[in-house]
């Protein structure tokens, strides 16, 4: 005799069979429909729920989208949205690029197990944190499909506090002393602070007899550092580190937070010509050694604009430092780790529409895999209002391409003005 096994039929099992015995009670589809429900089998025509929630930007990168009076994470439109449920059907749409509903989704095509993936191809952007809010962005949804939300994250965005501070580099007047104590060359505030309570709003954090006037400001991150470029400018001293009487016109200073600065690195000495030459010696300059004195430092004055470093930027991934060099107009990159020079340099091109003038590049600014570089067209060929021009390019380490034009010919102020009798 043959031995049949049997098993305990599973909890759907038995209710199925327990359907098909009252199945002649009903028309037939009436009572299936009844009978799906019941076993959570609906066809997938009555469950279809489309998959929605939110893409955002996550600055603090703590996994939730935060919203309040004095602090709030954006949506991201024009993510791309796809999923694949386990049956192979599939879905896809883009989030939200409209104001109210700024990074919102709801995606419909697949049901059941399904996962769901968000794309993106702006450069620089990743993953925020996993939180309570957020998750990675691949995320295998079933039963739940609202709130199935992503923080995306470009990390040059992140602070972890809502009032955070900046720095700005001071002018002083002369050649102050360390003894003077008003002569702060690098300042810090905060990001609120607002009216004209100087003095209670910041900190010093360095003084002018240790880094004198810079310009070219660039945070390094994981090392916690400030850099702060020289910058040849009238009236105020730059510093001489090797005492051979001329003041080091490319040296580069590094900064604490808390103020510790130090000369990080001196680029002449690594071969790139700023128009050192061209300096005139501190003897020659002649600037007094006190805030207030006059100074003609009439020596410096063909030169501004054309010696020494612009401003300088440094790379997302912190290795690399750019340096915009007036007087060759060339773009350097030194190699943080090693402060060493990188064989690659870029002529940044001339904004210049023909012989009109010399192209006088200056700004500097890194953002997500490019560097943006301004120019302007200063027309000393022509002198022609109109041929004054400034120009915006990027570069991507080969080409470069212009991404903004500003006509510099429009009605400018008065060069001198005297406030007493309001004459010009
Ligand atoms: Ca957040
Ligand atoms: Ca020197
Ligand atoms: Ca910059």
């Amino acid at each position: 005799m043959r031995q049949e096994k049997t098993a305990t039929p599973r909890r759907g099992q038995a209710k199925l069979a327990h359907c098909n015995e009252r199945i002649s009670l009903l028309s037939s589809k009436t009572w299936l429909l009844i009978c799906f429900a019941h076993l959570g089998l609906m066809p997938s025509v009555m469950v279809a729920q489309a998959i929605s929630g939110n893409v955002f930007r996550d600055f603090n990168a703590n996994g939730t989208k935060d919203n309040s009076a004095t602090y709030n994470e954006i949506g991201v439109g024009g993510i791309t949205v796809n999923c694949t449920d386990s049956a192979g059907g599939t879905g896809t749409t883009t989030t939200s690029t409209a104001t109210a509903t700024l990074g919102n989704y709801s995606l419909t095509g697949c049901t059941g197990a399904t996962r769901v993936e968000f794309t993106w191809t702006l450069a620089g952007d990743y993953s925020g944190a996993v939180g309570t809010g957020s998750n990675t962005s691949v995320q295998f949804v079933n039963a739940t499909r609202t709130s199935i939300n992503f923080g995306i994250n470009y990390p040059q965005h992140y602070t972890s506090e809502t009032n955070p501070e900046y720095v700005v580099s001071q002018f002083e007047a002369n050649r102050p002393p360390s003894s003077q104590p008003l002569a702060t060359a690098m300042l810090k505030t905060r990001y609120n602070a607002r009216g004209t309570a100087y003095g209670s709003n910041t900190t010093s954090i360095a003084h002018a007899a240790e880094i004198g006037a810079t310009w070219g400001l660039a945070y390094d991150r994981p090392r916690n550092l400030l850099y702060a470029s020289s910058f040849v400018k009238r009236h105020a001293s730059m510093v001489d580190n090797d005492s051979d009487g001329k003041e080091d016109i490319g040296a580069i200073y590094s900064i604490t937070p808390t103020g510790s600065p130090t000369l990080w690195a001196d680029l002449s000495d690594l071969g790139i010509d700023f128009g050192l030459s061209l300096m005139p010696s501190v003897a020659t300059r002649a600037l007094p050694n006190t805030l207030t004195g006059p100074s003609h430092d009439a020596s410096l004055f063909p030169l501004i604009g054309k010696i020494g470093i612009g401003d300088i930027d440094i790379s997302d991934n912190y290795a690399d430092l750019y340096v915009m060099n007036l007087y060759d107009q060339k773009i350097y990159t030194i190699d943080i780790p090693s402060k060493t020079l990188k064989t690659t340099s870029a002529v940044v091109p001339s904004p210049c529409s023909g012989a009109v003038g010399n192209s006088r590049p200056f700004g500097l600014k890194y953002h997500r895999g490019k560097l943006y570089v301004g120019a302007v067209c200063d027309a000393t060929v022509s002198n022609l209002t109109n041929d004054l021009v400034a120009k915006v390019y990027s570069y991507d380490g080969a080409t470069f391409n212009t991404v903004l034009t500003v006509p510099l010919n429009y009605t400018k102020g008065y060069v001198f003005k005297d406030i007493d009798d309001n004459r010009v």
